[in-house]
């Protein structure tokens, strides 16, 4: 590709002329927005180690009450896009939340969709739409997009889960707002056990009034479970993966992010194809590795770390004994619907 006109080349009194009319040129730009072959992703390979995190985590636990913060989070910034736009990716936001015993984020609802990967403690609850959803380390619960949610806590320690949210997204979109409410009254509670086994659907009527999000929790035994069937009954399967999806019609759980839940064997190298989407891994059991050219983390228990897309990535199991477990988030569901996913190599 040979090179193009520089802003430079052009009188000053021709630029000043277009942009006092608010016009461009493209050309000095265009390689800029149409890199030959591939993009040039601003998101960097992040990791934010879990034990770094925590002690600062909890000292905003000191620091301000539930009063000044509505949400106590602290969001994993990828320093490619600007440490305050808090993005993880170019879609993806990632915040690690924190609840002590007895407190209550208080009930709202937003157009950018969430999940909360459960990362330490017992005893919170997320209501959502009506259904108490308790909260234990590796669940998955999701708050969709407009739907009245809050998190409470009846134990007696630090509650932290991870936060994923569309929000970047939907702010670049310009559609990102959210609507304060009163506390929830639970009239639904367990319904989504109606919806924890796989095969059957309740039928002819849906349980939940919102077909369109009929699970909201997906809990990590029964996650596990499925993984470990999976690995058992399919030994020779290229990587024990399950995608947290729709029961009622088989598609990814959210529409913009996908989330799947990942077993390494012992021992087990898992070459992953380039593909297009930006990804997110949390460790929920063991140690991965996560490597990419030229960058490798070592994941332990609770680590978070995002890889840009475009990116070859090998997983690795060192341990020869004990299998370990994967939760991630990606693009995808997007970059599909779009028509702009690829799978490389
Ligand atoms: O818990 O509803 O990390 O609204 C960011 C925005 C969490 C929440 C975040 C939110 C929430």
């Amino acid at each position: 590709m040979h090179e193009l006109g520089r802003l430079e080349d052009l009188p000053q009194d021709y630029r000043d002329a277009l942009t006092e009319r608010n016009l461009v040129p493209l050309w000095p730009s265009l390689r800029a927005v149409l890199p030959p072959h591939a993009p040039r992703p601003r998101t960097q390979p992040i990791c934010w180690p879990y034990q770094d995190l925590r002690p600062l985590l909890l000292q905003a636990g000191e620091l301000t009450p539930m009063e000044k913060v509505e949400r106590r989070v602290l969001v994993l910034a990828n320093p490619g896009h600007g440490l305050t736009n808090m993005q993880a990716s170019a879609t993806m936001y990632l915040g690690m939340q924190l609840l002590l015993p007895g407190e209550w984020a208080p009930s709202h609802r937003h157009t950018p969709n969430a999940v909360r990967m459960v990362v330490e403690g017992e005893g919170a609850y997320t209501t959502v739409d009506g259904e108490k959803c308790p909260m234990s380390r590796g669940d998955l619960i999701l708050t969709p997009t407009g739907l009245w949610h809050e998190h409470g806590h009846d134990g007696t320690a630090p509650v932290v889960w991870l936060d994923v949210l569309d929000l970047p997204l939907i702010y670049y979109m310009e559609a990102s707002y959210v609507t304060e409410g009163k506390p929830q009254p639970v009239t639904a509670q367990g319904a989504d056990a109606a919806y924890q086994r796989g095969g059957v659907v309740p039928s002819p009527v849906f349980v939940r009034s919102h077909a369109h999000f009929p699970m909201l929790r997906y809990p990590w035994a029964d996650v596990r479970a499925a993984l470990q069937a999976l690995d058992r009954s399919q030994p020779g399967i290229a990587a024990v993966q399950v995608a947290y999806i729709n029961p009622e019609t088989g598609a990814d759980c959210q529409k913009v992010l996908g989330y799947s839940a990942l077993m390494l064997r012992p021992g087990e190298i898992l070459a992953l194809p380039a593909r297009s989407c930006a990804t997110v891994y949390h460790q929920i059991e063991g140690g991965a590795r996560v490597a990419i050219e030229g960058t490798a983390f070592d994941l332990a228990e609770a680590d978070t770390c995002c890889v840009p897309g475009y990116t070859a990535t090998t997983l690795t199991n060192a341990s020869a004994t004990e299998p370990v477990y994967l939760f991630t988030a990606d693009d995808a569901p997007l970059q599909k619907k779009l028509g702009v996913y690829e799978v490389r190599g």
